[in-house]
């Protein structure tokens, strides 16, 4: 059981997060992405997804054409944990050079 983070603790993380912020309705970190087609959103969601397998921690998203919005959230902890905020700077990461203008 990994331990939730704390209300400061989260907000200290986002700061350090560029482009996520909290979203307190789904107690997660979010995020959207916009990408110059589907075929850009869905190729990214293959790598994202093969990350998240790796990592063995597995983001909540939603995809409409080009839009690929994405939670992230630690079910075990019913909360943001350190493997939601170490997740989200891979995936910032992964992004750089991906996302549309
Ligand atoms: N992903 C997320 N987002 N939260 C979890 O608590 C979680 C997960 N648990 N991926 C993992 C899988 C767990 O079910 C396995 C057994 O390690």
């Amino acid at each position: 059981m990994i331990a939730p983070m704390t209300p400061a603790q989260i907000t200290a993380a986002i700061e350090s997060l560029e482009s996520w912020r909290y979203d307190s309705d789904r107690r997660a970190l979010y995020r959207q992405l916009l990408f110059p087609g589907f075929p850009q959103a869905l190729s990214a969601m293959m790598e994202i997804g093969f990350a998240a397998e790796q990592a063995d921690h597995h983001p909540e998203w939603a995809n409409v054409f080009d839009r690929l919005d994405i939670w992230l959230t630690t079910h075990d902890a019913d909360g943001v944990s350190q493997k939601d905020v170490d997740l989200a700077r891979v995936i910032n990461r992964l992004m750089i050079g991906r996302l549309r203008q």
